[in-house]
């Protein structure tokens, strides 16, 4: 955990390359196998992308409009070499765009081929309620607010415990110049 790692202009450079990322590869909303949308919107950049639809969620090539994904942007990338030095270069950069009611229930991460390599969040705009858990179903959890230009790295352990957002904190940020928050995960998928 790298409390504050972005400053203010770093947080308002990133937040303009990722606007570039959501202009090539627009947000989406996926949907469950079942057809449930998630809440949250996604979008991603780098050789692979987070997708999830009717068929099943998966790491597909391309953007569900078929344009390639956009290049990590060289300010997140740059986060990851600082705090994850001697791990796999990332492929995967998912962008999730979290509206002020939008949710993230427990989940754990591994879709990734290699579950040794690190993920990297990075937080922009309203604060969060982070709950992580365990890496079984159940037990006790713990709940951590992530701000603006906070900076989580889950390796070793940790990567497979259960987490997810129970709450955006109206009103707690202005970096975004309007209500909700930003999270950017860089990951190994392949
Ligand atoms: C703990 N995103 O995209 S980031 C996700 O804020 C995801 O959008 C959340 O969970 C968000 O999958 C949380 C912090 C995070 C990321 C990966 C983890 C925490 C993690 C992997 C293992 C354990
Ligand atoms: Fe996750």
């Amino acid at each position: 955990m790298w409390p504050g790692y972005l400053d203010r202009a770093a947080q308002e450079a990133m937040v303009g390359d990722l606007r570039a990322v959501i202009a090539a590869a627009p947000l989406v909303r996926p949907v469950t196998r079942r057809g449930q949308a998630l809440s949250v919107r996604m979008t991603s950049a780098g050789e692979v992308g987070w997708v999830s639809d009717r068929r099943g969620y998966r790491y597909e090539d391309r953007h569900p409009s078929g344009v390639a994904w956009p290049p990590i942007p060289a300010s997140v990338r740059a986060v990851w070499d600082a705090v994850a030095p001697g791990a796999a270069a990332p492929d995967s950069c998912l962008v999730n765009w979290y509206a002020p009611d939008a949710r993230m229930g427990m989940h754990q991460d591994r879709d990734e081929a290699d579950l040794g390599q690190p993920v990297v969040s990075i937080s922009l705009g309203d604060d969060a309620r982070f709950r992580i858990g365990n890496v079984e179903r159940g037990g006790p959890t713990q709940s951590v607010v992530l701000r603006s230009g906070d900076v989580v790295v889950m390796g070793g352990a940790a990567r497979l415990r259960h987490h997810g957002i129970d709450l955006i904190v109206p009103g707690t940020g202005d970096l975004l110049g309007a209500p909700g928050r930003i999270n950017v995960t860089l990951r190994v998928a392949r």
